[in-house]
């Protein structure tokens, strides 16, 4: 039913902590300074480990910021309403993240000097980790199989609409010198690589022993221990019984899930809509 989602320009958002009228300014009235950094993504992409490598960067590998301060208040989430009302009032540089397709993106970024750090993973795994994410929260419409959120994210009917129409539109971002885009599959393959990268990005310049701490506090088993990271904090409303972010934190966990028929089924759809990428640009198998 429609009132499972809130909808926004055909857009489907949760339905808690997101608001008609927040969602509309920060589209159309949010405006960017040049120092501001956004973690921009699909869901279920690897936000959080971005948001956790970009406040280790910041930090020089000083955990003490990610270990005292929750994920989401380290990097507002911009169309939410707790995230948007805390942004524009934040002086200094921001950390922003976003889950907004391209075409409901505030428009101020394109006359800014603003980043965009976008990060892809293999929709396959998207699909698998929302599926698992979502089914324990009271966020969105909850899908009584897998088989049944397979279709809905194939058709675009879940949070933040088609993956499809979403990485399409913000790839055709990527020759631009203030966007950066990364895979989750290439920041597993090489973390340190992918850490310089984003330090060069940004203007940042670490030290080698920054650089492994910044390695070390980042990775799977220490996110998934630290309290701040892990998503044990969320509000019991959102999660009555519990949320646990890192689930597993593997590429390739879709063969463990699909079926013969939907592995078909979805390369596909997938050759159909992303027709006209350069090959090697999808760094998944
Ligand atoms: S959200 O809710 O959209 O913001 O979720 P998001 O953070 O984008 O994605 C969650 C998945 O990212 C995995 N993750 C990690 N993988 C490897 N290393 C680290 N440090 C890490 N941190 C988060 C997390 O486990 C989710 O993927 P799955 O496949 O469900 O495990």
């Amino acid at each position: 039913a429609m009132s499972d989602y809130l909808w926004f320009e055909g857009i489907p958002f949760p339905i808690i902590e997101y608001e008609k009228e927040i969602i509309e300014k920060s589209c159309d009235k949010f405006v960017f300074r040049d120092e501001d950094t956004v973690i921009l993504t699909y869901p279920k992409s690897g936000t959080n480990w971005m948001k956790d490598i970009v406040c280790l960067i910041q930090t020089k590998g000083d955990p003490t910021w990610i270990q005292s301060v929750p994920i989401w208040d380290r990097s507002l989430w911009l169309e939410s309403q707790r995230g948007y009302q805390k942004l524009i009032n934040k002086e200094g540089p921001r950390l922003i993240t976003c889950h907004l397709p391209f075409h409901l993106f505030p428009k101020s970024f394109f006359s800014s000097k603003a980043k965009i750090i976008y990060v892809i993973r293999n929709p396959r795994d998207v699909l698998v980790s929302g599926y698992f994410f979502w089914s324990k929260t009271k966020l969105v419409k909850i899908p009584e199989s897998l088989t049944t959120y397979f279709e809905w994210f194939i058709k675009g009917n879940v949070v933040f609409g088609s993956w499809f129409e979403h990485t399409r539109a913000w790839l055709s971002m990527r020759k631009r010198d203030n966007f950066l885009l990364l895979s989750y599959e290439d920041i597993k393959k090489d973390t340190k690589s992918t850490i310089k990268k984003i330090c060069d990005f940004l203007g940042k310049k670490l030290e080698p022993d920054e650089l492994d701490m910044v390695l070390k506090y980042s990775s799977f088993q220490a996110m998934k221990e630290n309290k701040m990271s892990n998503f044990s904090l969320i509000n019991e409303v959102v999660a009555p019984n519990g949320l646990d972010l890192l689930r597993k934190g593997t590429t390739g966990d879709w063969k463990n899930h699909f079926t013969v028929a939907q592995a078909e089924a979805f390369d596909k759809v997938f050759q159909e809509k992303m027709a006209g990428f350069p090959p090697g640009l999808f760094p998944w198998e």
